[in-house]
């Protein structure tokens, strides 16, 4: 029976016969994982389209970011956001890292480049600023910062794939982006992330980590992990790839139309692109304001109710989470910790019918207008 639930996202995925195709030559290769010929055309496939010249594919977005934080050889403090996914900052714990966390800007949700310079100290080593919900982060400001501070800046860009800005793409800035493609994400590879870099000399480093540190069959130079991504992981990345831009077109119908129906509720913030960003409509935050006539918590369960399942995404802040306890004050990031309060991801994929965004507005209106 066909599942009527709308859920929060739906995976993209090529059709069947395509990924059939590109997985055949598996059954006569026998070569499954360990960087296979999949895994460097995946890799070559991406160079070109986010116009890059190093890149390092990984099981997923969360390994990725472990990986490069160890491979810089980070020691001390580290300022980032704590609006986000659990995985930005348990990267940083997990890798014997600080977190500090800074404010976020109202408009877009991303780490205040005003609010960075105050927590640098003698221990700051670097600074992880997440592009939330696709939003790219003021990545002009916090490279001058860290250039002037000697600070190494590696980008959370789990959801901007595809984004640029004026035409330069996501992964271009800082000294590493590190993107997710969970099956959640505008381009997936079921499971599956990357890091694109600037210095070449990281690659030696990140390819050592992700595969034990074997360079070769009597070569060990450093205890690394596992973090490779297989083989049908990268066919079906090579698929999707091929359609990601179709999807992202289909996105921005979806989110047109929640703009066209939200837009001018009272205390209903919705987040725009910024100029001169070619944005992925990779989530649809709703920010429901104190003066709005109802509140977030309401939203959620009235479409809950009604078999839609929307997401609190990110809430709460990390700092606030029982693994943190006693650690950090949510009280210093006043911005992010209202912006958690009231914020909801409403149901969005690239095949998310118009009758059912409808059907989402209609009940956040009523609510709203009482
Ligand atoms: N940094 C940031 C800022 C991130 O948001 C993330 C991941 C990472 C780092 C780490 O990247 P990865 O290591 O994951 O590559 C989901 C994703 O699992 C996670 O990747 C993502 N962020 C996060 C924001 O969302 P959950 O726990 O909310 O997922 P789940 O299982 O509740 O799925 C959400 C909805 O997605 C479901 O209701 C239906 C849909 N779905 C889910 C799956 C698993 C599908 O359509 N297909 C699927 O296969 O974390």
């Amino acid at each position: 029976m066909a599942d009527k639930r709308i859920l929060v996202t739906r995976s993209s995925m090529p059709p069947l016969e395509e990924y059939v195709a590109e997985i055949a030559p598996l059954w006569e290769s026998h070569w499954l994982t360990n960087m296979g010929v999949k895994h460097q055309q995946l890799e070559a496939d991406l160079k070109r389209y986010l116009g890059v010249d190093e890149i390092a594919l990984f099981t997923n977005g969360h390994n990725a970011l472990e990986c490069v934080l160890e491979a810089m050889g980070l020691r001390g403090k580290v300022i980032t956001t704590p609006f986000t996914f659990a995985s930005t900052t348990h990267a940083i714990v997990r890798k014997g890292l600080e977190p500090v966390f800074a404010d976020v800007r109202e408009g877009d949700y991303t780490l205040d480049p005003e609010k960075i310079e105050e927590l640098i100290d003698d221990e700051t080593c670097a600074i992880v600023p997440v592009h939330v919900y696709g939003n790219l982060c003021d990545v002009d400001a916090i490279w001058d910062i860290a250039k002037r501070h000697h600070l190494k800046v590696i980008y959370d860009a789990a959801h901007a794939f595809g984004v640029r800005r004026e035409g330069v793409s996501a992964a271009s800035f800082g000294d590493a982006s590190m993107f997710s493609f969970h099956a959640t994400k505008v381009f997936n590879t079921i499971e599956g992330g990357a890091v694109c870099f600037r210095d070449a000399n990281l690659k030696k480093l990140l390819e050592q980590w992700k595969n034990f540190g074997i360079m070769g069959p009597e070569d060990v130079e450093y205890v690394g992990g596992n973090a490779k991504m297989n083989e049908f992981c990268a066919a079906m990345g090579i698929c999707n790839l091929r359609h990601v831009d179709d999807e992202i077109a289909k996105r921005r119908i979806v989110a047109e139309r929640y703009w066209e129906r939200l837009e001018g509720i009272p205390g209903v913030r919705l987040s725009r692109p910024a100029p001169g960003i070619t944005p992925n409509y990779a989530y649809m935050p709703v920010v429901f304001e104190d003066e709005c006539g109802t509140t977030r918590d309401e939203v959620f369960l009235a479409l809950r109710e009604r078999s839609i399942f929307s997401r609190k995404y990110f809430y709460p802040l990390v700092s606030d989470y029982a693994c943190y306890r006693g650690r950090f004050d949510s009280s210093k990031t006043p911005v992010a910790q209202h912006v958690a309060d009231r914020v909801l991801t409403l149901p969005m994929a690239a095949d998310l019918p118009l009758d059912d965004v409808d059907r989402i507005c209609d009940v956040i209106d009523e609510l709203a207008s009482r």
